[in-house]
């Protein structure tokens, strides 16, 4: 029997939840301003997404948009297979114009996810939907369930504000302040769910923004939380939840036990972090909790108005239902976050002073199967600003939030224990990390001018970004990469995925540059970088920077002059081939710019 007949028998034992995504532009309107999004199937906003618990979750993705694409399911550890977790130029290569990719995704988890892409902020054009992971038997039993994707929305293309927002003309770093906020990728106003009385109702909040902040609440209703990121835990009622981007959150609802009057849901943006506010922003977002058709909102609305007195959530009070006591730490990595004008004048937001962007050439993980020895060689991942953790390190994040707005900070692959948080100046001295089952997560937000530890097991060998989850931040470097166990990852890549990297101008081995071993001549840093020297061989390397122009300064004279020499005699082949080369070199170069 063939492997491939090996391989399908055993997958036949499983089932699989398969979806067919064809990306595309689609013309929609969901705010009164037309303008094109990215959709699937030639449909806006994108299917929501559902999976049983053991099954196997299947994408055949197409890509028909003009740009390269890859697609991440957030929050799935995806052990064994982390080239399926699609941050592009790290797991994979980006999914070239007209090719496929299928996501084929074991599920070993449940709770509530979502799906979105994952390079170049192409999700702020609308590329995000839901993703639902089922078990047998939920932990907590209700009659009813909703899904509540919140998100904001442009009036304009993602690639229009990123050269805005990058730009030098922008040296503060002003980030675009969204146009509407939606909910279930409707305008505010337009979303009814409706109740039945005494009924229980699920509500999986997922918020799905770019930049904004929401506060989410139900006049006249408790929401008793059961599930915080795919991690059940004990009920804890509150009036008010705050979601960052990426956050999700579960509450149980109880209807009321009259149809007398309908209520007002609340996703409120929070407007903290926005320069100013547009013409045209309604902060408060509104749906309408329908228990009668016929009925508008009557005096309890008035009188049950949440914003009197609420009690808003604090997520360190969520205990897990699975226990897992604090872990010891054996490796403390400090992350301070800083942003900064760099010298080629754009504004860049980083951890230690080191911008994140994508590795120029070879995506991270195939440098981390190819490298041999050198695999534990962080400055060979060039600007993906590698952290190398071993196997089964204990690990504590403290990042330190010295800016004036909140981040949410995501980590890919695994869930982190919240060990602490607190203000500013960090002092371990007065630090009590004692809960004895610490809430688990995996985005946390950090308010200005405090520190968070986060604490997780090296578990998970590949390669795993850390990054804070407005996409305006990650597009301007707030992330690292945790080349975690390199010398334990145990599988091979797909051949498909080498393939695309070949199509897209990529390579398939050695470092960030491209080249076996430690050659990292030619590569270019992000501007600013050098000054802070993350080569320990930096002075080395320098003279090899000036050996290499020199040497390419005389590579051109000598081309020009042989250039000279064939226009006697014109040859096409020789002329198609560097039509080839230049048009490679586009491509590459917009594939790298420093966007995920
Ligand atoms: C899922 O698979 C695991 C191990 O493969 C097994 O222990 C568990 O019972 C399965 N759960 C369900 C719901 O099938
Ligand atoms: C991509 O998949 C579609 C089916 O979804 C198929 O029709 C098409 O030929 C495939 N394209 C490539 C380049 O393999
Ligand atoms: C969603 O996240 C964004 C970005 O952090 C935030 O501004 C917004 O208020 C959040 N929405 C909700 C409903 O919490
Ligand atoms: C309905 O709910 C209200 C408030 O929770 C309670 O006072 C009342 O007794 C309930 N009525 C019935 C018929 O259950
Ligand atoms: C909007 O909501 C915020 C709280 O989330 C509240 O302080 C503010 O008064 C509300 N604004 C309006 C116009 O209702
Ligand atoms: C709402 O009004 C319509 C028409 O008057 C009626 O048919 C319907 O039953 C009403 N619905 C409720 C929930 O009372
Ligand atoms: C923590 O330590 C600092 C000194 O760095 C001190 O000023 C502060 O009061 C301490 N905080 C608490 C809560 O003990
Ligand atoms: C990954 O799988 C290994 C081996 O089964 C297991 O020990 C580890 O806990 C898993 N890690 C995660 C994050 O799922
Ligand atoms: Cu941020």
């Amino acid at each position: 029997m063939s492997l491939q007949l090996i391989l399908l028998s055993t997958f036949a034992l499983f089932q699989a939840a398969t979806y067919n995504w064809d990306i595309t532009y689609v013309k929609v309107n969901p705010t009164g301003t037309p303008r094109r999004a990215i959709g699937v199937n030639g449909a806006w906003p994108p299917p929501p997404l559902e999976v049983l618990l053991n099954d196997t979750f299947i994408v055949n993705v197409k890509n028909s948009l003009d740009i390269p694409t890859a697609l991440h399911a957030h929050g799935l550890f995806h052990n064994g297979t982390s080239y399926f977790d699609g941050a592009a130029g790290i797991t994979q290569c980006p999914i070239p114009p007209g090719a496929n990719f299928t996501y084929t995704i074991p599920i070993k988890q449940h709770g509530t996810y979502w799906f979105h892409a994952h390079l170049m902020g192409q999700y702020i054009d609308g590329l995000r939907t839901s993703l639902i992971l089922r078990p047998p038997k939920e932990a907590y039993t209700y009659d009813e369930e909703y899904i509540i994707s919140l998100s904001d929305w442009y009036n304009d293309e993602h690639s229009v504000l990123i050269d805005q927002f990058l730009s030098v003309y922008n040296p503060i770093g002003i980030e675009p302040v969204p146009n509407k906020g939606l909910i279930n990728h409707k305008a505010s106003g337009s979303e009814k769910f409706k109740f039945v009385p005494e009924k229980t109702y699920r509500l999986r909040i997922i918020n799905m923004s770019a930049f904004a902040m929401f506060a989410f609440s139900i006049d006249g209703h408790d929401l008793e939380v059961i599930e915080v990121e795919g991690v059940d835990t004990n009920k804890l009622t509150v009036q008010t939840l705050e979601l960052s981007a990426a956050q999700r959150y579960s509450v149980l609802v109880k209807a009321k036990n009259t149809t007398d009057t309908n209520y007002l849901l609340h996703a409120d943006l929070l407007p903290d972090m926005f320069n100013s506010i547009p013409d045209g922003l309604e902060l408060n977002l509104t749906a309408t909790i329908q228990y009668n058709e016929n009925n508008t909102f009557g005096e309890a609305y008035a009188a049950a108005n949440p914003l009197v007195a609420s009690v808003v959530l604090n997520d360190m009070d969520l205990i897990p239902l699975e226990v897992i006591p604090p872990f010891k730490p054996t490796r403390q990595i400090s992350l301070e976050v800083v942003f900064q004008t760099h010298e080629d004048g754009k504004n860049y937001g980083t951890f230690n002073n080191r911008p994140f962007e994508l590795p120029k050439n070879t995506p991270t993980v195939l440098s981390a199967l190819t490298l041999g020895d050198q695999k534990t060689n962080a400055a060979l991942y060039g600007n993906a600003q590698a952290y190398i953790l071993k196997h089964m390190e204990v690990i504590e994040l403290l990042v330190l939030n010295t800016d004036g707005g909140s981040h949410p900070f995501h980590l890919h692959g695994h869930v982190f224990q919240v060990a602490a948080r607190g203000e500013l100046p960090y002092n371990p001295a007065n630090v009590t990390a004692d809960a004895a089952n610490p809430l688990r997560r995996d985005t946390v937000i950090i308010p200005p001018a405090s520190y968070v530890t986060l604490r997780f097991v090296a578990d998970n060998p590949g390669p795993w970004l850390f990054h804070c989850h407005i996409e305006w931040h990650l597009q301007s470097g707030l992330g690292v990469t945790f080349i975690e166990a390199p010398e334990a990852i145990k599988y091979d890549i797909p051949q498909f995925i080498k393939d695309q990297c070949t199509v897209g101008g990529y390579g398939i081995e050695g470092n960030a540059n491209g080249k076996l071993g430690i050659d990292m001549v030619g590569y270019i840093f992000t501007p600013g970088l050098m000054q802070y020297g993350i080569f320990t061989k930096g002075i080395i390397s320098l003279v090899f920077c000036i050996f290499s122009a020199v040497v390419g300064i005389i590579t051109i004279i000598w081309f020009a002059y042989d250039d000279i020499e064939n226009s006697k005699q014109p040859d096409t082949a020789e002329a198609n081939v560097n039509d080839n080369e230049i048009n490679d070199t586009i491509t590459n170069e917009e594939a790298i710019s420093p966007v995920v």
